[in-house]
């Protein structure tokens, strides 16, 4: 595996502010925010007794108003807005495909913030000038594509927008192309793994040496598997559309956490159920305000992303803290007779086990008569499929018995051929819960 950069510079010298100057930022940026914020009509009201100069200290931020998706979508497609139609240059959406979308809005100076955004964690990760960057993320409303397109831009790397889907044709340009780098999600990165192995490519076939993968949640095994199979470095990065899409927070070459690009967006993570902040060190909920957003601004976004920050310094000297992976969501959580189950979980455990189930799986939940039923579907790799009935009772006694310790749960395990799972080109689907059919 190629470390690249050892030596790894920042690509902006506000990555390394000390920690006084971003409070004096955010305490800035927060005056801002309140100021922007009173142009829109549902933040006008709860900011009533508000004024800018209120903002002192960085505790202020608790006299104000949280915002949920909810409120986003009662005020679709476009009621958010702080500036007038003729100032925005982009909208996009989120990444959902039923239903009506959340709307996002950018001006010109938001694209651009956002492109320099996107800049610093492609940078951090090892992208650099001389790079091809292969984008297989949709090119669309999803904030995925275009944000890494113009952080790829700003880098100065030459940008390949293969777009999602046809893995095939993407494996023929990574190769044609000689990419060095490979965005997408961590999912469908192992799709494209699995349809190199498939055309008779190894690795070591391919020049790529460097992945960037988020937009979905995946592990530390996840990430060990992609490596391999890729033979790359992969590194970590978070976003979400309603605070500006990919750039929000990314891993340096370190990979001790994301560090959050705190000079734009000022983080809490706080107790899901109390909205207090949790102890130093410990997971909550994350909650960003949006410090810098000129066209739609957005102020205590709750995510529902479950993460933990970590304010220790990194050794490569960028200041912002480092978010931990994202365990899970407060909406994804599964309470699988009275225990609360992450689905990282389960695939942490899963992948634990032994290289012979490939990370291709789908959690199915059900409630046949008055108890939760959990069931494991998890493909076997090519070399490990066998009709060896024994091998395979072991196998799925292995993986039940490392997720029982791991997630505090039964699972029935069903081993299945490979390929019997449906790929997603963009985020994958891992659990169907089928208990509200039974109600
Ligand atoms: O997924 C933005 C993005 C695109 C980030 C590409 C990184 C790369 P949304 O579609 O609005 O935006 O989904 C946001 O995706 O609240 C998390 O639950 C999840 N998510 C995003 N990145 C990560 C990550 C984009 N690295 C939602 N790890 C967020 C875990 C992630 N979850």
């Amino acid at each position: 595996m190629n470390k690249p950069y050892p030596d790894a510079p920042v690509f902006d010298d506000d990555e390394t502010m000390s920690r006084d100057e971003l409070t004096f930022e955010q305490i800035n940026g927060l005056r801002r925010v309140v100021c922007n914020a009173k142009n829109v009509e549902f933040y006008r009201d709860k900011l009533r007794d508000l004024e800018p100069e209120d903002i002192k200290k960085p505790d202020d931020l608790w006299r104000l108003p949280f915002t949920t998706k909810e409120d986003l979508r009662q005020n679709y497609p476009l009621k958010m807005l702080a500036v007038g139609r003729d100032k925005i240059s982009r909208v996009h959406g989120s990444s959902g495909t039923t239903g009506k979308p959340t709307i996002v809005a950018y001006t010109e100076n938001d694209v651009d913030t956002w492109a320099n955004l996107c800049a610093r964690f492609l940078f951090a990760g090892g992208l650099r000038s001389s790079h091809f960057a292969h984008i297989a993320f949709g090119l669309g409303m999803f904030t995925g594509g275009f944000g890494l397109h113009f952080g790829i831009n700003r880098v100065g790397a030459a940008i390949v927008p293969a777009a999602a889907g046809n893995t095939r044709r993407q494996v023929m340009l990574l190769k044609d192309l000689a990419a060095d780098a490979l965005i997408c999600t961590p999912s469908y990165a192992l799709t494209i793994a699995e349809t190199m192995r498939e055309e008779g490519l190894a690795p070591d076939d391919l020049p790529l040496s460097l992945g960037f993968f988020g937009g979905e949640i995946w592990t530390e095994e996840m990430r060990a598997r992609i490596e391999k199979e890729l033979g790359i470095f992969a590194t970590n990065n978070y976003g979400l559309s309603e605070l500006i899409g990919p750039g929000v927070a990314g891993e340096c070459r370190y990979r001790c956490g994301m560090h959050i690009q705190e000079d734009h967006f000022l983080v809490e993570c706080l107790n899901p159920q109390t909205l207090k902040p949790v102890k130093f060190g410990e997971e909550g909920e994350l909650v960003f305000t949006a410090l810098t957003k000129e066209a739609m601004p957005i102020i205590r976004y709750r995510t529902r992303d479950i993460a933990a920050l970590n304010y220790a310094p990194c050794e490569c000297g960028r200041t912002g803290v480092r978010m931990s992976r994202v365990r899970g969501r407060t909406d994804d959580m599964l309470i699988i007779r009275g225990v609360n189950v992450y689905p990282s979980q389960i695939e942490e455990a899963m992948l634990r086990v032994s290289g012979a189930v490939s990370p291709h799986y789908l959690i199915e939940v059900d409630r046949p008569k008055q108890l939760d039923v959990v069931t494991l579907k998890v493909e076997l790799t090519p070399e490990n499929f066998s009709d060896r009935m024994d091998e395979m009772q072991t196998l799925r006694d292995r993986i039940a018995r490392e997720v029982q310790v791991t997630a505090q749960i039964g699972v029935n395990v069903e081993l299945l051929a490979p390929q019997s799972l449906e790929r997603a080109a963009g985020k994958a689907v891992r659990v169907l819960d089928k208990r509200h059919l039974n109600r």
